[in-house]
């Protein structure tokens, strides 16, 4: 058996290393301007559905966008996204329950995306709301979608997807009527955890809400491109 001192140790090694490449990963996307966010969630929230309904209202203002997909098994949301006609790259962790910043670096080499000419780079973790969490990869935003099927009790039960995220998007809005989920008692969660979380409420079945939040995301951009930095408003 491993010493438990010795394990605490490798734990803390693996993240101050990844923290180190999250650093060289911002720097590349400071260096090229574009707006960065890494979509977390339970499996099933709607983050690839998200970027479906989105990208007509970015397309319309011209923003360019690229998406790196991060799946256990399969480039199932890949294709989805192909669709879109918009570059993107699938990494398949194998196994591994979230994506670190060292998969992001070797994806960008890999990757033929031109950053600099590029608005939005989408990141879509492996879904589940807890390892992600740990793992910075450099973005601007770490964003939580929660959709109502999951329940008003998750961002107790899950704090820390709720604590170090900037935006929660509350998604299937459209079934608020089917289900018992109380849509403000998912709020009044989330903002005791962290009352600087940027709310949206959106459902990718009707769209409602995806305009507005093209436009919250097109000021980012917009931010980013003039000085260099974002903010939650
Ligand atoms: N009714 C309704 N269904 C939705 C909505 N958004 C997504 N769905 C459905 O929910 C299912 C899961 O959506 P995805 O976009 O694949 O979810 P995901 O978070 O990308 O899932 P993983 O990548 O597996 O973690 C699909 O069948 C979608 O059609 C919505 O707003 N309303
Ligand atoms: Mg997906």
């Amino acid at each position: 058996m491993y010493p438990e001192h010795k394990k605490i140790s490798i734990q803390k090694n693996a993240l101050e290393a990844n923290e180190n490449i999250a650093k060289s990963n911002k720097s590349k996307f400071e260096a090229s301007k574009i707006f960065v966010v890494n979509l977390l969630s339970s499996p099933g929230s709607g983050k690839t559905s998200m970027i479906e309904r989105i990208m007509p209202f970015l397309k319309d203002l011209e923003i360019k966008a690229c998406v790196i997909e991060g799946d256990v098994e399969t480039d199932l949301d890949k294709k989805r996204i192909d669709e879109l006609n918009i570059p993107s790259y699938q990494i398949i962790t194998k196994g591994t329950c979230h994506l670190d910043a060292k998969m992001i670096d070797k994806a960008l080499a890999s990757s033929n995306f031109d950053l600099i000419s590029s608005d939005i780079l989408f990141i879509e973790n492996v879904g589940n709301l807890v390892c992600p969490t740990s793992f910075n990869l450099g973005e601007d935003f770490k964003i939580v979608v929660l959709s109502i099927t999951e329940g008003d009790d998750k961002p107790l039960k899950y704090p820390a997807a709720f604590y170090k995220s900037d935006i929660m998007i509350i998604n299937k809005i459209d079934l608020l009527n089917v289900l018992d989920s109380d849509i403000e008692k998912i709020k009044e969660n989330a903002l005791s955890i962290n009352n600087k979380l940027k709310i949206f409420e959106i459902s990718c079945k009707t769209n409602e809400g995806i305009k507005e939040l093209a436009d919250y995301f097109t000021a980012q951009i917009i931010n980013k491109r003039e000085n260099n930095k974002t903010r939650i408003s």
